[in-house]
């Protein structure tokens, strides 16, 4: 394991490439993934790697909406299982929702590696090995979910996803709560939640939301599920990056 000092001015950006660095090590993420986490970063650096508010709004409405759900969902890919495993697990915890293993370059031994690592971080129940169900529109691999799985789900979230995979998915009726640092990517922009924010963050955010939201009504959820305004999210992300480190 290599040192960080915590001190360090980039300090979490150099432990979530080493997470990644290992995930790849470990069979867990894919040679794309490190290409992806690349993209990922630059964005987080023009939006001073924190957690603007419109993006603490999105991360609350997402907690809403997961407590609401009758089935939600949490998709696990290769760079969400690398740089979470534990904080997806206590959010599952936290809202009563399934995690799955979806992935856009699926390997039968990526699969089992990922599934084995959410396990060794707690997780009882993973799904998405069985793939006995299908989204429609895409390509047999890419298309692959489970019945009782994604397929049954009305909620689900969905980190880092490929922007065909969320169309498809949007496409189906699912409400679709995104994590992805790219507001203009069409997986933020078909969301009914876009979450523009690192999901090293934002998955702690909807925990702790999700927390302080336990015992609100349904009235009270509804509420925030409604008044949640996704155009307004992503063009402030957009201003900003745009507006970035010259503010
Ligand atoms: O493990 P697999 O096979 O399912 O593959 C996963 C990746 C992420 C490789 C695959 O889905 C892919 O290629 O995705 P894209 O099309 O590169 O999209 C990834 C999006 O996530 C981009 O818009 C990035 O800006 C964004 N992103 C990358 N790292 C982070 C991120 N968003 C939030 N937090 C990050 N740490």
């Amino acid at each position: 394991d290599i040192e960080i000092p915590e001190s360090h001015p980039r300090y979490e950006s150099l432990l979530t490439r080493h997470r990644i660095e290992a995930g790849v090590e470990k069979g867990i993420t894919s040679q794309q993934g490190l290409i992806a986490q690349g993209r990922g970063e630059a964005y987080d650096y023009l939006l001073g790697e924190e957690t603007i508010d419109t993006a603490d709004e999105a991360a609350r409405a997402a907690a809403a909406h997961l407590l609401l759900a009758d089935h939600a969902v949490l998709s696990v890919n290769g760079n969400a299982a690398a740089l979470v495993p534990g904080e997806l697990v206590e959010l599952a915890e936290a809202t009563g929702a399934d995690v799955e293993v979806n992935l856009f370059n699926r390997t039968e031994e990526r699969m089992e590696a990922i599934a084995e690592h959410l396990r060794e971080h707690g997780a009882e129940d993973v799904l998405g090995l069985e793939a006995d169900g299908r989204i429609p529109g895409l390509d047999h691999e890419r298309a692959k979910v489970d019945a009782d799985g994604i397929g049954d789900a009305d909620v689900v979230l969905v980190p880092l996803e490929d922007g065909d995979r969320a169309e498809a998915l949007a496409a189906m009726g699912k409400t679709e709560l995104v994590i992805d640092l790219n507001p203009l990517s069409r997986s933020a922009q078909t969301a009914t939640v876009p979450i523009v924010d690192n999901i090293i963050r934002a998955v702690p955010t909807i925990t702790a939301h999700a927390r302080e939201l336990q015992d609100a009504s349904r009235d009270e959820l509804e509420g925030i599920t409604d008044s949640f305004d996704r155009e307004a999210a992503l063009a402030a992300a957009e201003d900003a990056i745009r507006g970035g480190r010259l503010d």
